[in-house]
């Protein structure tokens, strides 16, 4: 194996630079190997009674509930993500896989009538599906796939993210402890274009949900097209918060920096392009400084702390590329010196619609303000990106409020309100922000086949 591809990752704590572990990688054998346990792990679950799986899963849901502050401190110290934002992370965890569990027997089939017979519609397990997570939720988007894909019958191999392989590592372990069949769910921490492309290939993986960067879920995609696998996609954002002149421009500029600062900007749904109509516009931007700057930067594991560091020195370095001097930064907020990956808010200003900064995921805590004219401006130019995942429309005006929801081209959209992501209802992207929904109450269907069966009742 290459340098480029360890037999083992590091596991850097973002806020100080201090090794937390060392963790070993899966490569093609290792894959391989789960697959196949995974596959005789599934036809037992498979089998089981409705009642007993959802039970099983009640039980994990109630492991994770009693290792909610382990879990939440684990995430802190791998991903670096404030304590109160960690806690809220593990509690997601346990209500999805509770959400899961209240699904199991309500996953039935339907009857349709038709002549000279019985039409009966199954929906089977799909078998064995791979979940390759990122590192920006690495819990909960763990868990958004591996939740309903166990309670709808199949088996799950996840694949963490390289930098945050801990807090999955600990998932799986309180799995077995909550009694669910061994080799049922499994965690194997590797590289991206090792483990996860050899996940990908394996012919046993029915399904893959992936959740990171366009990039790559295009080539995951290609690959899936390959064996026709099934392909969930969650990939990147660069959504906008459009903010009317009738809105309530106080509430609109005091709630901006949580929807772009919010896990230091490492947030498929940050709204980190700042619509703001002419009129209001500099008062907007007089509101939003104060604001900017009340934010509380510092050591994640405070509990006061609301932005942390950024994951690593590559996104650092990322996100400092979107800098450059064609942009005015009109607002900049404190960063800790020394060590960890600290990244200071951000926010540029002067920079034309079709600028990097203003079309491309940054991933960090930066965000451009655009003025725009009217409501068809506004529309225009929050369409105007590959991506189509969120976006926040202010305005007082229900009309407006509705038309506007109904003309952006994205899957989660929040009114005076920067709210996207609820274990119960959909989730998931237009256009290059991903392919199928997750969470919400099609959550567990997604993980399974339809089968249609016919049977005669003509006198043979
Ligand atoms: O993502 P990658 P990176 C975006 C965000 C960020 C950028 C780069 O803009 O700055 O992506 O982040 C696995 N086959 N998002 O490079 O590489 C990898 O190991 C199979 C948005 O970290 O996409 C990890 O587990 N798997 C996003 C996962 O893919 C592969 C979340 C994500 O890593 C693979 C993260 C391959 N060839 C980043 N290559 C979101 N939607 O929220 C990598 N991986």
């Amino acid at each position: 194996m290459s340098n480029e591809h360890p037999h083992e990752h590091q596991v850097l704590n973002p806020a100080t630079e201090e090794v937390v572990a060392t963790v070993p990688a899966a490569g093609p054998a290792d894959v391989d190997a789960a697959v196949t346990r995974a596959a005789r792990a599934q036809a037992g679950w498979a089998a089981l009674a409705p009642g007993d799986r959802a039970r099983l899963l009640r039980r994990f849901a109630a492991a994770v509930d009693d290792h909610l502050e382990e879990l939440a401190l684990l995430e802190v110290r791998e991903a670096g993500h404030p304590l109160g934002n960690a806690r809220w992370e593990a509690g997601n965890v346990r209500d999805l896989l509770e959400y899961a569990a209240g699904g199991v027997e309500r996953l039935g089939g339907s009857q349709i009538p038709v002549p000279g017979g019985l039409n009966v519609t199954f929906q089977e397990p799909l078998g064995v599906v791979a979940v390759i997570a990122p590192w920006n939720f690495p819990m909960p988007i763990a868990a958004w796939g591996t939740a309903p894909a166990l309670a709808a019958g199949n088996a799950v191999l996840l694949k963490p993210a390289e930098t945050t392989p801990l807090t999955a590592l600990r998932l799986a372990e309180l799995a077995l402890e909550a009694g669910l069949p061994e080799d049922l769910f499994q965690v194997l921490p590797g590289a991206g274009p090792v483990a996860g492309e050899a996940l990908v290939e394996h012919p046993g993986v029915v399904k893959v949900v992936f959740t990171g960067s366009t990039a790559v879920g295009k080539r995951i995609m290609a690959k899936c097209a390959a064996g026709v696998k099934r392909v969930t996609l969650e990939l990147g954002g660069k959504s906008p918060n459009i903010v009317f002149a009738d809105a309530d421009i106080e509430l609109a500029a005091r709630s901006a920096p949580g929807s772009f600062l919010d896990n230091t900007g490492q947030d498929c749904c940050a709204r980190s392009r700042i619509l703001v109509q002419r009129g209001v516009y500099d008062r907007f931007m007089e509101l939003l400084e104060p604001a900017v700057r009340s934010v509380v930067v510092g050591d994640p594991a405070e509990p006061d702390t609301a932005m942390g560091p950024l994951i690593s020195a590559a996104q650092r370095e990322r996100v400092r590329s979107y800098v450059t001097e064609d942009a005015r930064v009109a607002i900049r907020g404190e960063a800790p010196a020394g060590k960890g990956f600290w990244y200071p808010a951000t926010v540029l200003e002067g920079v034309g619609p079709t600028h990097r900064a203003a079309v491309e995921e940054i991933f960090g805590p930066v965000a451009v303000v655009l003025p725009f004219e009217d409501e068809a401006d506004a529309v225009r130019l929050a369409n105007a990106t590959e991506y189509g995942l969120s976006g926040s429309i202010w305005t007082r005006d229900v009309g407006r409020a509705v038309r506007v929801s109904r003309a952006v081209a994205a899957g989660n959209l929040s009114v005076n309100s920067h709210s996207s992501v609820r274990y119960w209802t959909p989730f998931g992207g237009y256009k290059q922000s991903g392919l199928g929904r997750e969470l919400g109450p099609g959550a567990l269907a997604a993980f399974t086949e339809t089968k249609n069966v016919f049977i005669s009742t003509e006198e043979q």
